[in-house]
């Protein structure tokens, strides 16, 4: 099966191979992706999070179309796991991304319905290096921040921006402590609302930064303010996101991000692979269930259990 990525018509279809959940679907995807890899890898690849209703997707509506008039080709992709319907949250936000969604320069996709996390990731990533591969230059990947999705999101890209409200008060805003630890950027959006609770929030998202050690040693996550509703500092953030790219790939901690992204992700798909493989195993089909019942009831003790199961499946406990 070939698909024309120089189409955005082309390229939708691609993904909608890879969102398939028949396996001789995934499979032709997989050797369509292969035989593309030679062109992907050269794009700018960044995260965007942030509670419900921070502003995400008015802000990519508005940081997309900067981009777009600056020449760039962009793609908007999302990662919501919540999204039961196929055409989840984008889609139904294509209003809130009005200009870019009829762009010319710019594909967005809507989340792939929600499965598991894992598998929603999986999809996503795969989709992203058909973007690359198909020229699109910036790829905006959205999350709102349910779950682990911020993680799985800041595990594939380059740049990880954390969008925050301006009325921060004293507490973190439900976010996680985590998303501070892999934000390459705070933001506080809508800035245009109150200029003194925005410079407050931004002081305090500073001192919150200021504890945290930086997991690139070239790189003091900064807090910027912004505003996707009237593009006020938009452009700065733009400019700040180029010279981490600059930076990094200077240093090296680019490519050693996305190589151990590349590994993490490889050994990810070999433990579901493996997980999978074991409960569909003949021999462990029909007795994981009594298994786990007679763990849960404390008849005997799981390591006995993951022994026996283990020594079904054909692993000896003393490998
Ligand atoms: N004043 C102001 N309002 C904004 C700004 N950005 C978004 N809004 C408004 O805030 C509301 C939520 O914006 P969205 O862009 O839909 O937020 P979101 O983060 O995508 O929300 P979810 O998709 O529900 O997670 C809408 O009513 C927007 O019009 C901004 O920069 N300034
Ligand atoms: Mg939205």
């Amino acid at each position: 099966m070939e698909f024309d990525l120089s189409t955005r018509r082309g390229l939708a279809r691609a993904i909608t191979r890879v969102e398939s959940r028949r396996a001789d679907h995934q499979a032709e995807a997989r050797e369509f992706l292969t035989g593309v890899m030679d062109k992907t890898g050269k794009s700018q690849r960044i995260g965007i999070t942030g509670v419900p209703g921070v502003g995400k997707s008015t802000f990519i509506d508005a940081f997309g179309t900067m981009l777009t008039e600056m020449g760039y080709k962009v793609a908007v992709l999302a990662v919501d796991p919540t999204s039961q319907r196929s055409g989840g949250s984008i889609l139904g936000d294509k209003t809130r991304m009005a200009r870019l969604s009829v762009d010319e320069d710019a594909f967005v996709r809507p989340s792939p319905a929600g499965d598991t996390l894992g598998g929603v990731a999986r999809k996503t990533r795969e989709s992203l290096l058909l973007c690359e591969a198909a020229g699109y230059d910036v790829i905006l990947v959205e999350t709102v921040g349910v779950g682990q999705s911020e993680t799985v999101v800041a595990g594939m890209v380059d740049f990880f921006l954390v969008l925050m409200l301006p009325n921060a008060g004293d507490d973190l805003q439900g976010i996680k402590k985590g998303v501070l630890e892999v934000a390459d950027m705070i933001a506080v959006n809508k800035s245009d609302i109150d200029e003194s609770a925005t410079k407050r929030a931004k002081r305090h998202y500073e001192n919150a930064l200021h504890i945290l050690e930086p997991a690139d040693p070239d790189w003091s996550p900064p807090v910027m303010t912004c505003s996707g509703q009237t593009g006020m500092g938009l452009k700065d953030l733009w400019e700040a996101i180029e010279l981490h790219r600059s930076k990094t790939s200077q240093s090296g901690t680019r490519a050693k991000r996305r190589a151990d992204q590349q590994i993490e992700w490889m050994t990810e798909l070999i433990q579901d692979g493996l997980m999978s493989a074991f409960r569909h195993h003949p021999s462990i089909r029909d007795r994981l269930a009594d298994f786990r019942q007679r763990v849960g009831s404390g008849d005997i003790p799981a390591s006995k259990a993951a022994d026996e199961l283990l020594a079904l499946f054909g692993i000896s406990a003393d490998n």
